[in-house]
């Protein structure tokens, strides 16, 4: 049923691998297409991904830095896959424990993992309880736990609803209360910790003789003198060092991270020491077990992962992608151990912040100058389509398209192919004048270096387009500008209008113009556009948009969260950033910066 299963590390080593029965293919292409646009685009928000046939689901083991990935037929149902991975997962991290911790390439490659034997049982039974779970017959009204009520029991009588509520609060108050005391341990417990380690050094200066386990781990416990400044003091030391760390209590309420880290940390070394029994040892393993090594779960990250989806809302993200952002992050830091006096805020947020500029880093070059060239090389003009709903700034945009390729030396027509909006062509007539102003022909051999290819209004804009491209090779103008009627995504015969127009002329680029001022709208936006290219392509491999412009950011101070839905959606760059209305209001993206708005408080 499986067509392959593979478990390789991080750094990209395969330590294991299993190929279906029958299975010819080689798995190479799809685990490729998963790691190239699933997890370096840290899009692991969803643990399945879809390739051509195949359906695949995979796991990251943040502590060994591993990743399960299984494939199988897309039309399969498999129900057992996700509980078959975690299995899989335990007993390999069970087995190989050893060869996984002694971290490093080489000592990978040296090592041999024969799990054949183990994967095979694990999977037979997975498949086995799969056939064993048969549909559950309907019970009948008879047997169902409404017909064992009394008309009786259905009346709530109002002691009952107080007692309920008394209860309710009661269970509250005994949380809360329980919360203080673990504080209050934890606190104890810090001081306590300090004092110990002190009197341990003075009882080993007195008497080199070892103390009894029992006996000394009381006396540590009890000896409760502690006084919370010892806290207070490695907080400041620790926990507050970094700059990160002190934005982070600005940007985001201090959540009981810090104090639940040490309780847990407390536990885990108090049982360290029951296990070594005590002695020198116990207590510094207590001590590691306070400041480092805790492994992130899901409930540490839940409260820091919140705040920070509301603050990428906040900050214009779709909500949806804020969600698929937050849940990738905690996918990628699940399990993972925590460095010494770092808080699982920081490393959220850090790790977040990785991932937004991991998406608005390029998966791939788009870089139009030396493609004009190399379409001049084969004497043709380069041609780009500028498309998106009413009004964004796609006419205005490319007229600053039109005079950045100018003044980098190429000739532009631009094709009017708005045919529907009155004073469309005006406004481009417009543009090419005051282009041709600013670059007069005399200046390049007696040529305007813009043209304007018009058809007037009503016509069809797939053809205009289809005669603007022929004129722009018989006169050998380097780039054409196709400009397209704006349309709303769900005007369905319209996107269709746009689909022929790229289908039948095969810009050389496609680019959706859209505003930075919109949150869950982009999203739509661009899925719907999206969609119609490929509904209306005559292609196998449609052409779908292949960049963006993201206009009017000069508008929307340091709400900048459109720029990572359009790009998370489409997977593709934003290759010009619209920032005022000058010909000069043309920038390039930079990462950095939107990433540092974004997590502005
Ligand atoms: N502030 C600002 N306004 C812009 C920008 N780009 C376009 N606009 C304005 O947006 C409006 C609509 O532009 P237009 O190009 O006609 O949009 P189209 O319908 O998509 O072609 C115009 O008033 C433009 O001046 C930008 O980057 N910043
Ligand atoms: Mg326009």
């Amino acid at each position: 049923m499986l067509d392959f299963f593979t478990i390789f590390s991080k750094g990209g080593i395969v330590l294991w691998c299993f190929q279906g029965a029958g299975v010819t293919e080689s798995f190479t292409g799809p685990v490729n297409a998963l790691i190239r646009s699933v997890i370096l685009q840290e899009r692991g928000g969803n643990n399945s991904f879809t390739h051509e046939a195949l359906s695949l689901k995979y796991k990251l083991d943040n502590e060994f830095e591993l990743i399960f990935v299984v494939g199988f037929q897309k039309i399969l149902t498999l129900t057992y896959v996700d509980k078959f991975i975690d299995d899989v997962q335990l007993h390999f991290r069970d087995r190989y424990k050893n060869e996984l911790e002694q971290k490093g390439t080489l000592k990978l490659l040296n090592s041999t993992f024969a799990f054949e034997d183990a994967f095979s049982e694990l999977l037979k039974l997975a498949e086995e309880s799969s056939k064993a779970r048969s549909p559950v017959p309907m019970r009948s009204f008879k047997e169902s736990e409404k017909s064992q009520k009394t008309v009786k029991s259905m009346i709530e009588t109002k002691g009952g609803d107080k007692g309920k509520e008394q209860g309710g609060k009661k269970s509250k108050n005994t949380k809360k209360e329980g919360e203080c005391c673990l504080l209050r341990v934890v606190v104890r417990m810090f001081g306590s910790l300090l004092h110990s380690v002190a009197n341990v050094l003075q009882l080993l200066q007195k008497s080199p003789k070892p103390q009894k386990p029992k006996e000394k781990q009381k006396r540590v416990w009890d000896n409760a003198g502690s006084s919370d400044k010892n806290l207070d003091y490695s907080d400041k030391n620790g926990a507050g060092s970094g700059d990160g760390e002190k934005n982070l209590e600005a940007q985001f309420d201090p959540v009981c991270s810090t104090s639940k880290e040490l309780a847990v940390g407390a536990e885990a070394s108090a049982s360290l020491t029951m296990k070594r029994g005590g002695g020198f040892g116990g207590m510094f393993g207590m001590l590691k077990g306070l400041v480092g090594s805790k492994s992130l779960s899901r409930d540490d990250m839940e409260p820091v992962l919140e705040k920070m989806r509301d603050h990428l809302i906040a900050k214009n993200v779709a909500a949806d992608i804020a969600s698929q952002l937050c849940d990738s992050v905690a996918k990628k830091l699940e399990g993972k151990v925590m460095g010494t006096f770092t808080t699982v805020a920081s490393t959220v947020k850090q790790a977040l912040q990785d991932s937004l500029v991991q998406i608005l880093q390029p998966k791939r070059r788009v870089d139009i100058l030396r493609d004009v060239m190399e379409a001049q090389s084969q004497r043709r003009p380069f041609v780009i389509t500028f498309c998106g709903v009413n009004g964004v700034g796609k006419s205005t945009n490319l007229a600053k398209i039109s005079y950045w390729l100018i003044e980098n030396g190429f000739s532009v027509l631009i094709a009017a192919c708005d045919t529907f909006r009155a004073g469309a062509v005006e406004q481009l007539r417009t543009h090419q004048r005051r282009l041709n102003s600013l670059h007069p022909p005399e200046k390049h051999g007696g040529r305007p270096v813009v043209q304007l290819y018009e058809k007037g209004y009503g016509k069809d804009a797939a053809g205009i387009a289809m005669e603007a491209i022929a004129y722009a090779r018989n006169q050998a103008f380097d780039v054409v500008l196709v400009d397209t009627a704006g349309r709303m995504q769900d005007n369905a015969p319209l996107m269709t209008a746009l689909a022929k127009l790229i289908a039948v002329n095969m810009p050389d680029l496609v680019l959706f113009v859209g505003e930075a001022l919109v949150g869950n709208e982009a999203v739509d936006q661009l899925v719907k556009f999206n969609q119609a290219l490929a509904d209306h392509s005559m292609s196998d491999k449609p052409r779908l948009i292949d960049g963006i412009v993201l206009t009017k950011f000069d508008t929307i101070d340091d709400k900048v969260g459109a720029a990572i839905s359009m790009t998370y959606i489409t997977g593709q760059p934003i290759v010009f950033v619209g920032t005022g209305q000058t010909y000069n209001d043309l920038r390039s993206l930079n990462a950095r910066a939107v990433v540092s708005a974004l997590m502005k408080a």
